[in-house]
């Protein structure tokens, strides 16, 4: 039979059809395979953890980062649950929460790890799932976390007693200092308490008064005195999450000073730690008060720059830096903490289950629809099956080189890099982005949000 032009279009059309079917069918495929990996994941932690903080997944023994339990893993898992349609799950995590959770103990807590995983955690849980007692813990914890801010300058301390309110640590990073306002403002929006924003608020404003001429924060300063400590400047580690809060904290409450001190911080960022000399775009290390390169490494930590981007509408930077951080997942199979982007040899071998890179591809997918990033998304997803999985969940990697094993599972396995993982191959109904702010842990926190 002649093929016409006609016949030609419907056989296009057909096999067009054919491979947007199968791909439908398998991005469908995906999202269960990630759903099926979260429950491999979280079964282990039941059957062997159930109660603790955290599963070791080669020993098969329970982990408590104090000695005693705050439920890291149900907390910072549940709200991924409940996307995921874990209802079962979530209700069993949910009771554990809810009988269990403590907070009156004599105990000094990192803050800003507390903050992140505990507070915006049952926050998140509070308004997706609606019962006031998540709410209670919330606030219980909150009063428990304000002494951290009593210092002369009202940047906080690193660590507090529970239990006595006594704080310690003078000497704090701006990712701890500067990471905590979503979760404080939501309390405060929750409570109607204003005292939580407000503190939170201080703090990053008096961190980035003590900006450089150049605008660049450093990477470690005293809160006592205000001075610097460290005056070394980057995206990653210890600093990363300050920016993602300035960006975030303006589209969350709309306050204007947060969008100018976002403006003014990239701004510099761009001009004094982008660096595009090998090839690549990346983001190094330079000194804050006059923007002398120091350093070419780049980490899985910085790997959240290019999500941060795209909410910026940045997409063209955000693409571009995507690709390096995919080139530094693919040098050995799996993404190693640091390399050196110089000579692109790894200067830290190990993998933390970090989900950043996933997030940045969930991201960009979100803001271009492009195939490319759930391609990339596969990849993560097939390297962390082959590299990572265990009998009883997911490890570590001591090594991206040799492959080696460590014996932890991080809670944000739970809550990050399989929500996002999740949610690059769930249809977008699963989230609807554009209605929430995602806080550093990956819980969505919602936009125009009343009580
Ligand atoms: C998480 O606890 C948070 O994303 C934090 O901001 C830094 N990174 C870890 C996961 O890698």
């Amino acid at each position: 039979m002649a093929r016409t032009p006609r016949r030609l279009a419907l056989v296009a059309a057909a096999v067009l059809g054919l491979t947007v079917a199968s791909r439908a069918q398998q991005t469908l495929v995906s999202a269960e395979r990630v759903k099926a990996e979260f429950l491999h994941a979280w079964n282990a932690y039941k059957q062997y953890a159930w109660g603790h903080d955290a599963l070791k997944p080669l020993s098969k023994t329970p982990h408590d980062w104090y000695g005693t339990s705050f439920l890291m893993t149900p907390v910072d898992g549940f709200d991924t649950m409940l996307l995921m349609g874990l209802d079962e799950e979530a209700a069993l995590a949910k009771r554990l929460i809810l009988d269990s959770l403590r907070f009156d103990k004599d105990i000094d807590v990192q803050a800003f790890e507390i903050t992140i995983r505990l507070l915006a955690g049952l926050l998140s849980a509070y308004q997706m799932d609606g019962d006031g007692r998540f709410l209670e813990l919330a606030t219980d914890l909150g009063n428990r976390l304000l002494p951290i801010y009593n210092s002369p300058t009202g940047m906080p301390y690193r660590y507090v007693n529970l239990l006595t309110g006594v704080t310690r640590d003078s000497l704090n990073n701006p990712a701890e200092i500067g990471t905590a306002l979503l979760e404080f403002g939501t309390l405060s929006a929750a409570t109607g308490d204003q005292r939580y924003y407000d503190k939170a608020k201080r703090a990053v404003v008096e961190l980035y008064k003590r900006r450089s001429s150049i605008d660049l924060v450093g990477s470690v300063i005293n809160v006592e005195t205000g001075e610097w400590v460290n005056t070394q400047s980057h995206i990653g580690g210890g600093i990363d999450s300050y920016y993602e809060y300035l960006l975030k904290s303006w589209l969350l409450f709309g306050d204007p000073e947060f969008r100018s001190m976002w403006q003014t911080s990239i701004a510099a960022v761009h001009t004094h730690l982008a660096d595009s000399r090998f090839g690549r775009l990346w983001y190094g290390r330079s000194d804050m008060t006059n923007g002398t390169r120091s350093g070419t490494e780049f980490g899985s930590l910085h790997a959240f720059f290019p999500a941060l981007l795209c909410l910026d509408e940045d997409l063209e930077q955000a693409a571009l830096l995507q690709e390096s951080c995919y080139a530094m997942w693919t040098l050995h199979g799996i993404e190693p903490e640091a390399i050196d982007y110089r000579t692109m040899t790894v200067t830290a071998p190990e993998y933390y289950l970090r989900p950043e890179t996933i997030e940045s591809a969930y991201y960009l997918y979100t803001y271009t629809g492009d195939r490319r990033y759930r391609e990339m998304g596969e990849t993560f997803f097939r390297s962390l099956v082959r590299h990572c999985r265990t009998e009883a969940g997911y490890a570590h990697l001591e090594s991206v080189v040799t492959k080696a094993k460590a014996d932890a599972m991080e809670s944000f396995f739970f809550a990050e890099t399989l929500k996002y993982l999740y949610l690059l191959f769930a249809p977008p109904s699963a989230l609807p982005f554009d209605d929430y702010i995602f806080t550093t842990e990956a819980h969505p926190l919602r936009r125009n949000w009343t009580r």
